[in-house]
């Protein structure tokens, strides 16, 4: 759909189960549109069915399914979006009452990841994404459409092709599993490789959240920031522009959606995988935004999801600029777990730095030492382990100023030139 010049006319649908409101159903479709205009698309209409229960052949039942045949033709669209996800002989049986293609949100979501995907990892795991989501979807392609259907790439589709087509499908697919352990492997020599003891802090949250305005703001950098759902689909990662105890790397991910297909989350792990081992994470949360709850709640889960433990979480809620305010957290509490600020504007970005810096500190102890010449090595080592701030040279040793993580004062206690000593056996 992304590739078409001309904007492709789609009608979108919800369904209204009884234990949904008609307001939050209204809410996802707005965030459907939202993506289909990603995409590419216009919404000419939408619809929502009100049932009992789904209807196991359509979804939205019969004639709602007919009614829909309708419009489409009277409205001229070409495609159906639905916002929950469709059975394979569900999103067939729709096609055939009503004449047109339908695809579902997950649907929807590969194919506006397929067309922002630049880099190599990320076109992998798009495509890997899209061919599993497509594997069990294979069976009868086409052949109910073949009225209209018809063209280059639908002809002749028999049970023999389809079974060579799976073949291919699958083939393709550990390939490129393959593939992304190989991106996986080397991502870890070359973290190793830096020596790392470089403080990371990542950006994770709900997609126009402003993780990237926000990227843009600590880092000085150039992220695009725009008002697109997945607008970043790569990790990306550069040095924070301001004076910080460690060397600090700032990190910005891609978005999380409601209803992430299942299988581009699994194949997404790769790019997140610099989320799950920062030191820091921010949640960034759209204060300003009516669904903040649904879309905190969204991001929560794939936090636990990917193992990262609260301790390293902390909420930073964007977006106080403007007049809306739906939630933001009581001011002073929590502890250095929360924080309120404006990506754009920079209101509160001095807290935030303020909260990476206590948590950047916290793992060590700021401690000025005497390293004699004849201990050089252990200078050596304190480059590689800490932070070091200042250093002078006299004929008996170097004076050193530096941050020490907790695990390494002990070799480095003897030297100290403050009550270090006494601390450290305190703690
Ligand atoms: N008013 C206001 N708008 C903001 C703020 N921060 C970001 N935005 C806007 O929100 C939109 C999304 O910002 P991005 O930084 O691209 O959001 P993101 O979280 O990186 O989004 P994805 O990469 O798509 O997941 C843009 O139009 C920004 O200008 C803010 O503090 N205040
Ligand atoms: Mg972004």
């Amino acid at each position: 759909m992304s590739s078409n010049k001309v904007r492709e006319k789609v009608i979108i649908v919800g369904l209204i189960l009884p234990d949904r409101f008609r307001a939050s159903a209204d809410e996802h479709l707005d965030e459907l549109e939202q993506l289909i205009d990603t995409a590419g698309g216009t919404v000419v209409a939408r619809i929502v069915a009100r049932r009992p229960a789904p209807d196991a052949a359509t979804w939205i039942g019969s004639g709602k399914a007919e009614e829909l045949g309708q419009m489409a033709a009277r409205e001229k669209a070409s495609l159906v979006v639905f916002d929950d996800d469709l059975s394979p002989a569900q999103a067939r049986n729709l096609e055939t009452i009503i004449g047109i293609r339908v695809i579902d949100r997950s649907a929807l979501i590969l194919d506006i990841f397929a067309g922002r995907a630049r880099s190599r990892e990320a076109k992998t795991q798009v495509e890997l994404a899209q061919l599993e989501y497509r594997l069990p979807r294979l069976a009868g392609q086409w052949k109910h459409l073949e009225r209209q259907a018809g063209g280059i790439g639908t002809r002749g589709v028999g049970e023999t092709q389809l079974e060579i087509d799976r073949r291919i499908v699958r083939r393709r697919i550990s390939q490129l599993m393959g593939e992304l352990e190989k991106v996986e492997r080397t991502r870890q020599t070359q973290r190793k490789a830096r020596g790392d003891s470089a403080f990371t802090v990542a950006l994770v949250g709900y997609t126009n959240a402003g993780k990237s305005t926000l990227f843009n703001a600590l880092t000085g950098g150039e992220a695009w920031a725009v008002d697109k759902l997945f607008a970043t689909l790569d990790a990306k990662s550069q040095r924070a522009a301001f004076p910080m105890p460690r060397r600090t790397v700032i990190i910005d991910t891609v978005g999380f959606i409601r209803k992430l297909p299942h299988d581009l989350v699994a194949s997404f792990r790769s790019t997140m995988e610099e989320a799950v081992t920062a030191d820091l994470v921010l949640h960034v949360i759209d204060s300003s935004h009516p669904q903040l709850e649904e879309q905190r709640a969204v991001g929560e889960d794939v936090l636990r999801d990917l193992g990262i433990p609260e301790e390293r979480v902390v909420e930073v809620y964007n977006k106080i600029d403007g007049t809306t305010a739906f939630g933001r957290p009581a001011a002073g509490g929590g502890a250095g777990r929360h924080t309120s600020l404006s990506a754009l504007t920079g209101e509160g970005v001095d807290r935030l730095l303020q909260i990476i810096r206590e948590r950047e500190l916290a793992g060590g102890d700021v401690v000025e030492l005497e390293i004699p010449n004849e201990d050089g090595r252990l200078l050596a080592l304190l480059h590689q382990v800490a932070e070091v701030y200042e250093e002078r040279s006299d004929d008996r040793g170097t004076v050193v100023r530096a941050w020490i993580p907790r695990s390494s004062l002990h070799v480095f206690v003897q030297f100290s030139l403050s009550n270090l000593q006494k601390r450290a056996k305190v703690s």
